[in-house]
């Protein structure tokens, strides 16, 4: 590249270099900087075109039958929602507001939980941005559209190339009056390892300027993890929902160790730490219809808080889950549009709302636009037909291994990988026994990915748990073992059990502080310097909070933004699938600036292992050449 733009160079070509012709030229080794949007979107189409997208390459296709999705067309005002009640009474207003409504107040986590849990994260900003304003319009009397956080931060940068600012930016924009909600991991942000506490504070600070509800978690219930978040929150004037992680069985005499007694105490705890609301976050779908009567009433009991209950559908029974605690006077209630609902997602938003309706409990919302919704998320499903499960029905085995929804089919993909697929009702066992060698863990990001990385080498290696304690046997745990025990992660209820512990540790002493109090706040604005001379540009605050987070990731994704330009604008089926010889699209690279893009034809490929694409864009000929790496 570098060689050609020299020989293309117009003073090369004129005769009119000298010596110091590249000292003087520098953007010579810049090539992509110079090119524009255009340029760097066909060479992305190109090279998609003709190399495929490594995330499907060799997966299963969507139909060619496929009905592209249409975004439902809503006339009317956008009118007001639970947003303006925040903006008007503050947080401590909307908690006192929702506690006074009867009806059920619903969270649709379509853009966020559903996707994470269904099609590995996949989903992009533009599937999800399309359909904002139909939610604002259609509707209002949402409690609150989850869109952001989780593994979505990660996933957006490092396999979709976007920007998850952005994504957030303009789905605020365009649904004004819900409340936007995220998930938060508390001391890990929406990482997989403890942060310096400024660094969290940083990204809470950036993040309310588009989130309005922060649900905070620790992946071992310890509050103490969850205080520097909490209060950044309650700071920025935005709403944190405290949530208590559920695992066990709070019925089950056998699983003392999480008892109702346990989830008071933790709830009080959240109240004292000053959050708003209180979430039950079910995060694999544990808690049975009755477990969920005596617990909502235990906890409306011993708190002032609202409750917000978050479950996952894996045992097929989640609704009667949600109809129980609605009955036994739960505030708001986690749902996913009908078509992105069910399984390891969460229970189906649609028959919750029609099951309520002409009750008590009526949720206002209105089913005719909630069918639409979910007749365009089919359709949207279908264009991430690469990232399904084969997961065909609830079961009843995760009330043994306990899984997170949406670590269920990302294990499963692991295990694959591994060659243990025709094992995973092993690996399954696995994760239940990893789960007590620890001492009977809260399982959720990232400590579910310890007892999965812990479950994967049993299987692997054919260990039973004796085996596993058996000193005389010579293992190497994973090294996220290793860290959890070290104490990285935090402290669980009880602690870590001594002979796992001395196990792994051999004689390493771990530690029971708060990890990010033994950390050094991070040096801002030396870590700014060094994110900008590795991305060679300026940085918004925002990627900055990005770079923090994620430095690898994100300095990978800048480089791709560099080589490739707005991605993010390019129709899902072109982005995984590139586009064939006849296509034409349109693609809107910034508000009112529109690129049609069609395909002439390919070439073959050339003897040095090019291809030559023939492109028109708006009109004029354009050839892209790129290499052929099949
Ligand atoms: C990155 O991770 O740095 C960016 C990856 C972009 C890869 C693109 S996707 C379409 C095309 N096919 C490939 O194999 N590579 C490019
Ligand atoms: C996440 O942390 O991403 C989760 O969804 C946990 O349930
Ligand atoms: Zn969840």
């Amino acid at each position: 590249n570098f060689v050609e733009n020299v020989l293309t160079h117009p003073d090369f070509v004129a005769n009119k270099y000298t010596t110091k012709f590249i000292d003087d030229t520098p953007e010579l080794l810049a090539p992509a900087q110079r090119q524009d949007r255009a340029t760097r979107l066909l060479r992305y189409i190109g090279d998609v075109t003709v190399n495929g997208h490594p995330d499907v390459v060799g997966r299963a296709k969507p139909p060619a039958s496929a009905r592209p999705p249409k975004v439902p067309q809503l006339g009317g005002e956008i009118r007001p929602g639970t947003r303006q009640i925040l903006e008007k009474e503050g947080a401590k207003g909307l908690a006192a507001w929702m506690k006074a409504q009867p009806q059920a107040l619903l969270t649709d986590t379509t853009m966020r939980d559903a996707h994470q849990s269904l099609l590995a994260t996949r989903m992009r900003s533009k599937d999800m941005v399309a359909v904002a304003e139909t939610y604002a319009k259609g509707l209002p009397q949402l409690f609150s559209l989850e869109c952001w956080g989780g593994a979505t931060f990660d996933v957006s940068m490092r396999f979709l190339q976007e920007d998850p600012w952005k994504r957030l930016a303009a789905i605020r924009q365009r649904a004004p009056n819900l409340l936007t909600q995220m998930l938060l991991r508390g001391a890990n942000g929406v990482g997989y390892t403890n942060y310096p506490d400024n660094v969290v504070q940083h990204f809470i600070a950036q993040a309310a300027q588009g989130i309005d509800i922060f649900r905070i978690f620790d992946c071992l219930n310890w509050v103490e993890n969850m205080r520097v978040s909490i209060d950044a929150v309650v700071e920025s004037g935005k709403v944190a929902e405290g949530a208590l992680c559920y695992t066990g069985d709070i019925l089950d005499p056998d699983r003392a160790k999480y008892s109702l007694a346990y989830y008071v105490d933790l709830a009080k705890q959240l109240e004292a730490a000053g959050c708003h609301i209180l979430a039950i976050k079910d995060m694999a779908g544990l808690l049975k219809p009755a477990a969920a009567t005596v617990l909502v009433k235990a906890l409306k009991d011993a708190t002032d808080l609202p409750i917000h209950l978050h479950t996952h559908d894996t045992s097929g029974a989640a609704a009667a889950t949600l109809l129980a605690a609605l009955d036994a006077g739960v505030d708001a209630v986690d749902g996913a549009i009908d078509a992105m609902s069910g399984t390891t997602s969460q229970p189906c938003l649609g028959s919750v709302v029609e099951a309520l309706r002409n009750t008590p409990r009526d949720s206002g919302l209105d089913g005719k636009v909630i069918r639409e919704l979910s007749f365009y998320w089919e359709a949207v499903r279908t264009q991430y037909t690469a990232f399904e499960s084969d997961l065909k029905s609830g079961a009843s085995e995760v009330y043994l291994h306990e899984m997170p929804g949406g670590q269920f089919t990302n294990l499963r993909e692991q295990a694959r990988s591994l060659g243990l697929e025709s094992r995973w009702h092993e690996v399954a066992s696995a994760y239940h026994d990893a789960n007590m060698l620890f001492g009977d863990i809260v399982k959720v990001t990232p400590s579910s990915k310890v007892v999965g990385d812990m479950a994967l080498m049993m299987v692997a290696q054919d260990l039973q748990p004796a085996d596993v304690l058996d000193s005389s046997r010579d293992i190497a745990f994973p090294a996220s073992v290793v860290e959890m025990l070290r104490g990285d992660l935090g402290q669980p209820p009880g602690g870590w059990p001594a002979d796992i512990s001395r196990r792994v540790l051999g004689d390493e002493k771990p530690y029971t502080e708060r990890p990010a109090s033994l950390m050094p706040p991070a040096d801002l604005a030396a870590t700014r310097r060094t994110a900008e001379e590795q991305c060679g540009r300026a940085l918004s605050e925002n990627e900055f909070a990005s770079y923090l987070m994620y430095p690898k990731v994100f300095t990978g994704f800048a480089e791709a933004q560099r080589q490739y330009g707005p991605v993010a604008t390019l129709p899902t089926p072109v982005y995984f699938y590139g586009m064939a010889p006849g296509d034409e699209i349109s693609v809107e690279i910034e508000q009112g600036k529109a690129l049609v893009v069609r395909l002439q034809a390919i070439g073959d490929t050339e003897e040095d292992g090019s291809v030559r694409l023939f492109f028109e864009l708006n009109g004029q000929p354009r050839i892209i050449t790129t290499p052929n790496r099949r």
